[in-house]
């Protein structure tokens, strides 16, 4: 498959919009996330190595805030435990309709369902690894608590809950220099100075970065027992949360 440039912002625009995950972006969602998340393609290899050593058989593995299925096939493709089923969930319909696709194409052996649903609502039950890339940073902050308290309650002794977001930082010039660099990791992959300023501004109403002490208070307040940092390429890391 032929993977489109993003260039949703490359030219000026008069008026910004905040962002969404509607179909300009799902069509070029591939090269989007490549180019803009550092350690994107050794995370989600990560994620399936992880998912394959907690999955417990015949339970739930989660994929929230799925888009394209990155994850969901990653996880489809480590899995080895028995009579496991992922079930994958965005709330666009323009994600979940191309990732119908992409995971028809696939023909690994664990059963996948997609389900277009606002995670915030979505039952999570009998789960052994529920996994939140990139996902939990656009989920208005009051909601935040209530729905990793939810994946608590819906994982079994010894699941594991894997969540990845771009982080923010107390001290101001460690913030400063965790953004310019990864300014320079955009430029690097081809993006203008323009269309970063723009991207930039029409996520800032929507993409809420927490930092890591946040993260990890927020775990333990839900119950999980510890939680460690297990991937970080640049300001943008990846936590792993033990029921
Ligand atoms: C990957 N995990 O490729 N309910 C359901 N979906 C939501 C919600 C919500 N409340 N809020 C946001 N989304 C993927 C990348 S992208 C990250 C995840 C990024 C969905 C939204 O529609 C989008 O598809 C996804 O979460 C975030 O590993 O673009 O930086």
């Amino acid at each position: 498959m032929t993977r489109k440039t993003d260039n949703i912002y490359a030219s000026a625009l008069t008026e910004m919009v905040d962002f969404r995950f509607d179909e300009r972006v799902a069509d070029v969602f591939p090269d989007m996330i490549q180019r803009s998340v550092p350690g994107y393609a050794t995370l989600i290899a990560g994620i399936g190595i992880l998912a394959d050593k907690y999955a417990i058989e015949k339970t739930h593995c989660y994929d929230l805030g799925c888009s394209l299925g990155a994850v969901t096939l990653s996880m489809r493709q480590r899995i080895k435990a028995a009579h496991c089923r992922i079930i994958a969930i965005d709330n666009s319909a323009a994600m979940i309709e191309r990732a119908e696709r992409i995971v028809k194409a696939d023909n690994s052996r664990v059963p996948v369902s997609l389900r277009q649903e606002d995670i915030c609502h979505s039952p999570i039950t009998n789960a052994s690894v529920v996994v939140m890339n990139f996902t939990l940073q656009f989920v208005p902050v009051d909601q935040r608590n209530a729905l990793i308290a939810k994946v608590y309650a819906g994982l079994e002794p010894g699941g594991v809950l894997i969540v990845s977001e771009k982080l923010t930082f107390d001290d101001a010039d460690s913030a400063a220099w965790f953004i310019d660099s990864h300014l320079d990791f955009k430029r690097a992959n081809g993006y203008s100075d323009m269309e970063i300023s723009q991207k930039r501004s029409a996520l800032e109403h929507v993409l809420i970065p927490e930092t890591e002490s946040a993260h990890h208070a927020r775990f333990a307040q839900a119950g999980f027992q510890r939680s460690l940092r297990w991937f970080q390429c640049f300001n943008f890391a990846s936590f792993i949360a033990f029921k």
